[in-house]
């Protein structure tokens, strides 16, 4: 109770507030998150899959996995706890921003402001010509599928019903496909990628940028840290980045280090839970708070 009473407190007074999202907000969704048991397509390591070399060697292989991902996003609503996260970005009386990891698209489907949405990690919805020489870039395609090829897939998934968590991934074999199977570039047709940061690539320039400038124009009272492991870099850096200026930090994870729920650690809290639950039930009612008071 200290620590939501101290929360409460260090909320209402701050006037600069970030929120850090990860794929723990999105769990309550159905979505998979990715480091643990739970982060496994067929019988790959989804981080394996995530990287610029697993593209390399099988393009096919992994436009099936991000095939998969944007489904499972399409199919998949936003939670209470992206839209605690929404109204928090329509309160005047703060001024907000939120850093996304997630490539769901859930947040912005919830109402988030969009001015104040960093999808630091790019979109499942967005598709990038692989050629060095051609800048073509497909914002916004929730086409499925996006060759004949990839809906083959999909019959082949339905008919195994994915849906059922009791089939093991590992009983159904990837298809092989080759260059010809998959999305080209209407411009150079060359073969389009997923428009999502890989391991090693840079984030998106502008995202950074506005990021910069939102963390440079004044103090960040409070950082939420919400459903992350916290160990992908650029990402995880501002935490520090708000900690080191003064800043709190307030913990929404299922999974949280008992020092931080002991209240051991200096100006941060722990909220240990999902997110989808805790994040509204702790947020709403402050956001509607101070929200009156501002009007
Ligand atoms: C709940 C919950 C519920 C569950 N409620 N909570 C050495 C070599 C090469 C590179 C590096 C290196 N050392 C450092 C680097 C840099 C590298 C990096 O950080 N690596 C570390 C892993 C070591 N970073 C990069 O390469 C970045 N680029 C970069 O830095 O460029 C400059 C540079 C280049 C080269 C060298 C050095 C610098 C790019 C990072 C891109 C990350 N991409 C991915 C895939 C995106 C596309 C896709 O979605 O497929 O992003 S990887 C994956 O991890 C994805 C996520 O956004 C990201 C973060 O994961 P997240 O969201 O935290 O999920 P999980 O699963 O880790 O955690 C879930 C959490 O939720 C857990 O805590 C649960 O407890 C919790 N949870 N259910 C609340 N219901
Ligand atoms: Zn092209």
């Amino acid at each position: 109770m200290l620590q939501l009473a101290e929360f409460q407190d260090c909320f209402r007074t701050s006037k600069r507030i970030v929120a850090l999202v990860g794929a723990g907000l999105s769990a309550a969704s159905g979505l998979p998150v990715f480091r643990g048991s739970q982060g496994m397509w067929k019988n790959f390591n989804m981080i394996d899959l995530a990287t610029p070399d697993a593209f390399y060697i099988d393009p096919g292989l992994v436009w099936q996995f991000y095939l998969w991902r944007r489904e499972k996003a399409l199919a998949a609503k936003p939670n209470p706890g992206h839209q605690a996260l929404a109204n928090l970005s329509k309160n005047t009386a703060k001024q907000f921003v939120t850093i996304t990891q997630n490539v769901d698209g859930l947040s912005a489907r919830a109402g988030h402001d969009p001015r104040k949405l960093h999808e630091i990690h790019g979109s499942l919805f967005t598709l990038r010509c692989t050629s060095f020489s051609c800048t073509f870039v497909d914002h916004n395609n929730f086409t499925q599928p996006l060759t004949p090829a990839l809906e083959a897939q999909n019959e082949y998934e339905d008919s195994l019903g994915t849906a059922s968590p009791s089939i093991s991934p590992s009983f159904s074999p990837t298809k092989e496909l080759g260059v010809a199977d998959l999305p080209k570039c209407p411009a150079c047709l060359s073969l389009m990628r997923p428009g999502v940061v890989w391991f090693g690539e840079s984030l998106p320039l502008r995202e950074l940028d506005a990021i910069d400038l939102f963390m440079e124009a004044g103090r960040v009272d409070l950082i939420l840290v919400i459903g992350t492991s916290g160990t992908v870099y650029p990402a995880n850096s501002y935490v520090e980045m708000v900690r080191a200026r003064g800043g709190a930090v307030a913990i929404f994870n299922t999974d949280i280090e008992p020092a931080v729920l002991d209240g051991a650690v200096e100006r941060t809290w722990g909220f240990q839970g999902d997110a989808a639950e805790t994040l509204p039930r702790i947020l709403n009612q402050l956001v509607e708070q101070v929200e009156a008071r501002s009007e």
